[in-house]
């Protein structure tokens, strides 16, 4: 096997390695929404909005691996809550419903 090929397939390792972690990671994101949700949607209207998610990030209860989760749902609250319109493209603007979340991650676990 030429050099190049060996590099060839040790980037290709590394990156399924990566792919790996990050499949580990979204499983732990999407675990976590699904246990902290009730929790996590303050006024109970059934939709993770902005407020609640900073409220739950800048809180002395939350932990630091649950800081890691919420800021992941926060860096992507559109895309996640856009995965699922219910026919009502209003749903985005209030916010993360349980069923965007079911299609998000179904749609990003997929892609692996
Ligand atoms: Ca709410």
């Amino acid at each position: 096997m030429s050099d190049e090929n060996q590099q060839f397939e040790q980037t290709l390792l590394e990156t399924m390695a990566g792919d790996k972690e990050f499949v580990a990671k979204i499983r732990a994101v999407r675990q976590f929404a699904y246990d902290a949700f009730d929790k996590l949607d303050g006024d109970k209207n059934g939709y993770l909005d902005r407020e609640e998610l900073i409220g739950a990030l800048v809180s002395d209860k939350t932990s630091h691996a649950d800081r890691e989760f919420i800021s992941f749902l926060l860096n992507n609250q559109e895309q996640i809550a856009s995965a699922y319109e219910e026919g009502d493209p209003t749903n985005t603007r209030q916010g993360i419903s349980r069923a965007a979340l079911d299609s998000y991650f179904r749609i990003i676990l997929n892609l692996f």
